[in-house]
């Protein structure tokens, strides 16, 4: 990949606020039939001019213009080596021979690959590719845009809990929507552009996904915001001062070293006032097991009510390291987030203000590392370090974690809790149990050998979403590109002791929660169906997840 520096190749930048106004661009949305944008003037999106009748697999959308007649890219594509989009071209004709493919691959990924990304898909009309906006706060099925084919289209559906609460007068309750959405930074979609060669080319321009993500935000309309892979330069050039000019304060946390991309957490300023913002980064110069670049972010907000005391509430985000080998670094990045949330996020002794917890955790349910922020706990002892974000199939041969899975320096403890500096001081969160282990450390009892391979933290976290349809057992999706589909993205909460989801067999007090409702996810096959993602409309490689919460006062 160039660097950024370098991006403005022959007077051409690859980012809309510099960027010559392209000469087949116009400035609405073709699936857009409401009233103008606001931003459709500052974002242009390209026209139908792209179309390509001449391959069948690729839909073409009814309203689009006929074609002139002539060259149709007056301005891009780039050559390949500009942009290392080089498969794209390869796109623009066809397939890229399947021998070429399989070298990217890892073992018994072939004939997934195969499968997902390969098989010609009938490809949809443009309605069908339309993920419903949702205006204002989501409390109603949005309708869905006739079907013109027999087939259902993929659809989201706001799915509504607030029948399983009593109704509560405003001055008692304070409701809430919480989002959480990687929106791909443009430097990751080029630097791993080889999972992105199912998708048709123009759709993968930042100039071309910018105005789809800002209308996403902007008709989800949510009141807290947790954005991953958050480029720093669309971050602050484009992303904060639409989002400032939509109400939200936005703050930023950029990944370590030299990575271009972070975490953001935005909030309507009118709801909530900023009390604190803690950055985290997981790096650590003299810990060999923390040399890489991911980083969290930990607000308190205050809510704005009537009523002066209002609980603050602790909204985190993350967006953990992606190796799938790396789980021993995966939760010690997670036991640092969750030592800063006990930090901040602390009442007094066992007791937290209510937490939400957002992110991508490249950890998929029902892995090690999806339990232990479930159900508070982990026995590590014996498990290979492949298995805890369980990305990977095959694990043999691996090393096993050690314990501790991260060396004493790092001052937390397997509460991941940042330990005193003083001896058998107690920590916050500690309950009288740990310190009866701590004071028999030492005596090598089986009980002791599992505690010491154990991990807990102190929150009573529920997951918003159950991960499969109950209706036919698929599992849902947050993310899908040509080598996976699966979950990775959460919004986790403490659940209040009177919420219907709460995790069983929590038994922490907790001021907690509420869920309300939820936006549905889809399937792999739903998303198959519109050409997987990005794509016309979702131009992420993630479904943005969107939950709303109560907090009783
Ligand atoms: O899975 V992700 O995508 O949550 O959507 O998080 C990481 C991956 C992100 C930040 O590191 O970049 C993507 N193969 C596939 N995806 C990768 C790779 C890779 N080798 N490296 C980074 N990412």
């Amino acid at each position: 990949m160039l660097p950024r520096h370098l991006r403005t190749v022959g007077g051409r930048c690859f980012t809309p606020s510099c960027n010559p106004r392209p000469l087949c661009m116009s400035g609405n949305f073709p699936w857009w039939s409401g009233p103008p944008r606001p931003w459709s003037s500052f974002f242009p999106a390209p026209t139908w001019h792209l179309q390509d009748n001449s391959r069948p697999h690729h839909y073409a959308a009814p309203h689009r213009p006929p074609l002139p007649g002539g060259p149709i890219f007056p301005w891009f594509p780039p050559p390949a080596s500009w942009l290392h989009l080089s498969h794209f071209n390869m796109d623009a004709k066809g397939e890229e021979p399947f021998r070429k493919r399989k070298k990217e691959m890892g073992e018994g990924e072939e004939q997934q690959y195969k499968r997902k990304s390969w098989t010609k898909r009938p490809y949809p009309p443009a309605s069908d590719l339309r993920v419903p906006p949702i205006h204002g706060t989501p409390e109603v099925v949005v309708p869905a845009s006739p079907p013109t084919e027999s087939r259902a289209p993929a659809q989201r559906r706001w799915e509504d809990f607030s029948r399983h609460y009593p109704e509560r007068s405003s001055k008692d309750k304070f409701d809430f929507t919480v989002m959480s959405y990687n929106i791909l930074s443009q430097d990751l979609l080029e630097d791993n552009s080889g999972l992105y060669s199912h998708c048709r080319r123009p759709y993968l321009f930042w100039n071309y996904r910018l105005p789809n993500i800002l209308r996403e935000l902007q008709d989800m309309n949510a009141d807290i915001l947790c954005l991953q892979e958050v480029q720093e330069d669309h971050y602050e050039e484009q992303i904060k001062p639409r989002l400032e000019a939509l109400g939200y304060a936005c703050e930023y946390k950029s990944r370590t070293g030299t990575k271009p991309d972070g975490c953001a957490i935005c909030f309507k300023s009118d709801k909530f006032k900023l009390k604190l913002v803690k950055p985290v980064e997981y790096f650590r110069r003299n810990i060999a097991l923390l040399d890489r670049d991911n980083i969290g972010l930990v607000l308190m907000l205050q809510p704005e009510t009537k009523q002066k005391d209002a609980p603050m509430i602790c909204v985190a985000n993350t967006h953990l390291l992606y190796n799938p080998r790396r789980g021993d670094i995966k939760l010690t990045q997670l036991a640092i987030l969750l030592a800063e949330i006990t930090r901040v996020a602390q009442v007094q002794d066992s007791r937290f203000y209510p937490i939400v917890l957002c992110g991508d955790f490249n950890s998929v349910p029902g892995s090690p590392l999806h339990r232990f922020i479930k159900e508070g706990t982990l026995h590590y002892e014996g498990m290979t370090i492949g298995k805890v974000s369980g990305q990977e199939k095959y694990t043999r041969g691996q090393r096993i974690l050690s314990i501790p899975i991260w060396p004493q320096t790092l001052g937390i403890n397997q509460q991941c809790v940042y330990e005193a500096p003083a001896k058998n001081q107690k920590q916050p969160g500690q309950s009288s149990a740990e310190e009866t282990v701590m004071k028999t450390d030492g005596q090598d009892t089986e009980s002791d050998k599992r505690v010491a391979s154990s991990l807990r933290h102190h929150f009573s976290l529920s997951s918003v979403y159950s991960h499969y349809f109950p209706d036919s057992g698929m599992p849902e999706v947050t993310t899908c590109h040509s080598r996976c589909a699966v979950t990775v993205d959460y919004i986790f909460y403490s659940a209040s002791d009177s919420n219907v989801f709460r995790q069983p067999g929590s038994d922490a007090p907790c001021d907690g929660l509420q869920l309300l409702g939820r936006l549905s996810l889809l399937t792999e096959q739903d998303l198959w169906s519109v050409n997987g993602l990005p794509n016309e409309i979702n131009s992420s490689d993630h479904l943005s997840l969107l939950a709303k919460f109560r907090l009783n006062l």
